[in-house]
């Protein structure tokens, strides 16, 4: 699961990736207009995690995983050019978008727009993405056209649903509304999917709040499906995560910060993709796992290893919050907190999950 880290040139994308990541790319280098794509793996921090660690004190810890692209070279007019051929191969590829935009002043880093105004900066990379939409809609009517003329019978329930589906998109992205807001039936989800649409991907706009402290509904509101808000305190945070381990507790320590602000931002993400963990524990290894929202138990089984997914009986299952306060899982089922669920069950987020199983 990837997210892609979008914004102006100067936005501090780079900044954000180092700080995601605790990657060392450099930074403050102009690079607009060539196409550069970084990508690195981070655990999705998660204190749930950790206090099962400190039950259960495993030879191995393993937490979720997510990965950041930092896209660089993306600005204004890139929707109207239309994007390029490895342009577009790295935006289709990821689950979702971090648009990164400013809102601190800093005279050594010059605004490609000249003044700093977050919402106009939001504006002018949706109207690019809103543009790119629209030209893949229109050269999909024009060639749905010739599509009917050649449809057999067989095609035509297809080509029906197509003919309805199109012209809605075209409206509302001309009427700059982001297809993600559109209410699409799983049919029409799955004709758009082979488009990799770019307003249908979740999107975080991250504020880098340079030293302040704000509210980010208080800069900008952006009320749309699947789209989140969130500030960031872009230099320092880079700056934390850079540190090594023990350092990086001493100077957390030293300013009473109770977990770095990122971690948040990272979790938002994770979920905002349409993921969620569960949870697998014993002395061995305590681990979490990805799994998107709404899966079920076999599809939960099948994460873990494909064997379990052919051979499962049955899911014991139990709330990571009910395993803690009953001090284990012999505790937990003396009290009845672990519930036997079938492969349809729907695994929720903290949902602890051991599959019985035979090959
Ligand atoms: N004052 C201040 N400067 C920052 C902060 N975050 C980033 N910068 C500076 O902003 C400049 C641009 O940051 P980058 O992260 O390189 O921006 P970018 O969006 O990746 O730039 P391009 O890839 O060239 O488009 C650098 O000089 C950073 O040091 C911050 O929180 N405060
Ligand atoms: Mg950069």
């Amino acid at each position: 699961m990837k997210l892609g880290i979008i914004g102006l040139p100067n936005s501090t994308k780079t900044t954000v990736f180092n700080a995601l990541t605790g990657s060392n790319r450099p930074v403050g280098k102009q690079v607009t207009g060539k196409l550069e794509a970084f990508t690195a793996m981070v655990d999705v921090p998660d204190p749930r995690v950790d206090q099962l660690v400190a039950l259960f004190k495993p030879r191995k810890t393993t937490y979720a995983k997510v990965s950041y692209v930092d896209i660089a070279g993306l600005g204004k007019g890139v929707g109207r050019a239309g994007l390029s051929g490895p342009f577009r191969n790295q935006i289709s590829a990821v689950d979702g978008f971090v648009q990164v935009t400013r809102d601190f002043a800093d005279p050594t880093v010059p605004h490609p727009e000249g003044s700093i105004d977050p919402v106009r900066d939001v504006a002018i990379m949706d109207a690019e993405f809103l543009l790119a939409d629209l030209v893949t809609v229109e050269n999909r009517l024009e060639r749905l056209e010739k599509d009917i003329q050649r449809a057999s019978n067989r095609d035509r329930p297809a080509v029906e649903l197509e003919l309805g589906l199109w012209p809605r998109l075209q409206q509302a992205l001309e009427a700059e509304i982001p297809l993600r807001d559109l209410e699409l039936t799983p049919a029409e989800l799955r004709v758009t999917s082979g488009y990799s649409f770019l307003t249908l991907k979740p999107m975080l706009i991250l504020i880098n709040t340079g030293d302040q402290d704000q509210n980010p509904e208080q800069i900008l509101t952006y009320r749309h499906a699947n789209s989140a808000v969130a500030t960031i305190k872009g230099k320092l945070e880079m700056e934390i995560a850079q540190l090594g381990g023990p350092e990086r507790q001493d100077f957390l320590e030293g300013f009473q910060i109770s977990e770095p602000g990122l971690n948040r931002v990272i979790r938002i993400s994770y979920s905002l993709i349409g993921l969620q963990s569960f949870f697998t524990v014993g002395e061995d290894e305590v681990r979490a796992w990805t799994l998107r929202q709404g899966a079920t138990a076999v599809e939960a089984a099948g994460t873990i290893h494909s064997d379990l997914a052919h051979g499962f009986i049955r899911a014991e299952v139990v709330n990571y919050l009910d395993l803690l306060q009953s001090g284990g899982l012999a505790g937990a089922r003396a009290a009845g907190l672990v519930r036997l669920e079938g492969k349809e069950y729907l695994v929720r987020d903290g949902d602890i999950v051991h599959v019985r199983f035979n090959v």
